[in-house]
């Protein structure tokens, strides 16, 4: 079984750190050879091996329309007979911004960058420079790429890994950055009480995605935005999953909350290398070469990335998408929380719109300490349990499931089938 994989594996990590290019992907937490991937179709992923899986990783996210979607599949094929990079502006991109402006109106003015890190790494660069202030407010558990001052108890691999915050990043850097616990407005306030007029901005997953799927409490982002406004500080959201994933306009359209700067990533990009990050002009007029503060990139707004987000924002747009999916991914939820109370495991399943995670807890899930009481040898054996029966779950507690609009009703019946015995596997 997987012998491919297996190969591939041992001759990766002769050469790459740990076999892989991005940690999460290396299966340290649940045990067992990652699968490479060979072909992705609709719901399905195949491995090198022929193995097919029904796929809820969405690649980390992006592949809201499935895998190999025909519209973005058209409009790759058409870029790349005009040209896959040129350094110099294309009406594309202008089309682009059009589309993220008009969806999400806390954005006025869009930056397009090549990832999620680099999007969250330059809206904390402007908004110090904007606020001439230093220290930055996250959330434990919530994660907003590598980038250094954002690396301060943060989820997906760092969580997965169980690792300290990160060496190499200057004690400067991380001192400047405050964590708090997920959902604890009271904190938010006496941190802002205690740092006058030093705090550059509140960064914050609206919903998170990275320490798996933690839905805000009521009225939680609404503190944040009124305590950031009496503040002087600037309220970043990082939509780099929730952008056009829980509605064309976000998170902060579904929970009517508009944050000072927003960073997008993943689904704008329809699965090639992208974000972007964007609000109000006033603030984003500071970017060069319109204002000072300097931010750049050889492939920002790269011909094919762009090409394939337009296509799949055209496609989510069409009446009753969303609707569609997050149908899918109740039933899922409701029949996955079936199948474990049938097991007798106590799960948590949280879900909002197409995200969802099974925490293996026995107490609702609201922050991050509540996400790391789960059982993660539990996880390991229900993940590898549903590995083996053809399902494709992320290598890890703390990460998201994502449903798409190519997942069929019969995905989902084969799915709650596979985990009423992965529930019993992991129960022993
Ligand atoms: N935000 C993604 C995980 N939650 C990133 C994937 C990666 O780190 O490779």
């Amino acid at each position: 079984m997987n012998r491919r994989s297996k190969v591939l594996f041992a001759r990766a990590q002769k050469l790459i750190p740990g076999g892989v290019n991005s940690p999460v992907r290396a299966f340290r937490s649940v045990g067992g050879n990652p699968r490479f991937i060979r072909s992705g179709k609709g719901s399905h992923v195949v491995d090198v091996d022929g193995e097919s899986y029904i796929d809820y990783l969405g690649s980390w996210g992006p592949l809201i329309l499935g895998h190999s979607p025909a519209p973005v599949q058209a409009a790759l094929k058409s870029q790349i007979s005009l040209g896959t990079s040129f350094g110099a502006s294309t009406e594309n991109e202008v089309v682009l911004a059009e589309m993220i402006t008009n969806a999400i109106p806390s954005i006025e003015r869009v930056r397009l960058v090549n990832s999620g890190t680099e999007a969250t790494m330059s809206a904390i660069r402007l908004a110090r420079a904007f606020t001439n202030r230093t220290k930055i407010i996250k959330f434990d558990g919530c994660y907003h790429g590598h980038v250094d001052s954002l690396l301060v108890k943060a989820g997906s691999g760092v969580a997965t890994l169980g690792l300290p915050d990160s060496p190499g990043v200057q004690p400067a850097e991380c001192g400047a950055t405050i964590s708090i616990p997920y959902n604890d407005a009271e904190t938010v306030q006496q941190v802002l009480e205690l740092n006058r007029a030093e705090i550059a901005a509140i960064i914050v997953e609206p919903v998170a995605g990275n320490m798996g799927t933690v839905l805000p409490a009521k009225g939680f982002l609404q503190r944040l935005r009124k305590l950031s406004r009496e503040h002087g500080v600037l309220l970043i959201f990082d939509e780099v999953i929730t952008g056009f994933r829980l509605s064309y306009g976000g998170a902060q359209e579904v929970l009517n909350v508009k944050p000072d700067l927003t960073c997008l990533g993943k689904i704008i990009g329809g699965g090639l290398p992208v974000g972007a990050y964007g609000g109000h002009h006033e603030i984003m007029k500071w970017v060069a070469p319109e204002g000072p503060v300097y931010q750049a990139g050889t492939l920002s707004g790269n011909p094919l990335a762009v090409a394939a987000g337009i296509a799949t924002l055209k496609t989510l747009k069409k009446p009753g998408t969303y609707a569609k999916i997050e149908r899918m991914a109740v039933e899922l939820a409701t029949g996955l929380l079936i199948a474990a109370e049938r097991a007798g495991i106590p799960v948590q399943i949280n879900n909002i719109g197409s995200m969802f995670t099974v925490f293996f807890a026995s107490s609702p899930v609201t922050d991050f300490q509540k996400a790391k009481t789960s059982d993660t040898d539990r996880y390991a054996k229900f993940f590898n349990a549903m590995l083996e029966r053809g399902v494709y779950f992320p290598p890890s507690q703390f990460e998201t499931c994502f449903v798409s609009l190519a997942h069929t009703h019969n995905d989902i019946k084969s799915t709650i089938q596979a985990a009423r015995e992965a529930f019993k596997a992991a129960a022993s």
